[in-house]
């Protein structure tokens, strides 16, 4: 079965200028902006510009320039905003939700950077 993309979700909206974002960086082929609903000190979105439902329709379908891109913005951020994991940042957490199981609200692949605080220990 093939993805399909609603192309009137609020991700699409942002990244169409229809609603404003508070955006913390943007690339070529990705844009991420603080959550309307912060969960914690951090807590920024990343998401493709392409049409993608999910994280697996992204790796699936995406082209190797959106993909480098995407996953090297996610990386930029986390040290933009001292959340890296590395010995000068206390790290962070990332989460995509997936489809109905996953409780994605927002059908637009996004990934989520928590951090800035001690997050609980979460799989589920
Ligand atoms: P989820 O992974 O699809 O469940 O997360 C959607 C996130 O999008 C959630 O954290 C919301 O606070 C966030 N969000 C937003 O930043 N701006 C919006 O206009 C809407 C949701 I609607």
């Amino acid at each position: 079965m093939a993805y399909v993309y609603d192309d009137q979700n609020v991700f699409a909206k942002i990244l169409r200028g229809e609603i404003p974002n508070r955006t913390v960086l943007e690339t070529e082929h990705s844009l991420a902006f603080h959550d309307i609903a912060p969960q914690a000190p951090v807590h920024v979105l990343v998401i493709p510009k392409g049409h993608y439902v999910c994280y697996d329709h992204f790796a699936l379908d995406a082209s190797d320039a959106e993909i480098l891109d995407f996953t090297r913005a996610v990386g930029k951020i986390c040290k933009m905003l001292g959340v890296q994991a590395d010995a000068a940042g206390d790290g962070c957490r990332l989460i995509a939700n997936a489809g109905v199981h996953g409780v994605q609200e927002v059908p637009h692949l996004h990934v989520h950077i928590l951090g800035g605080r001690m997050l609980g220990r979460m799989l589920a």
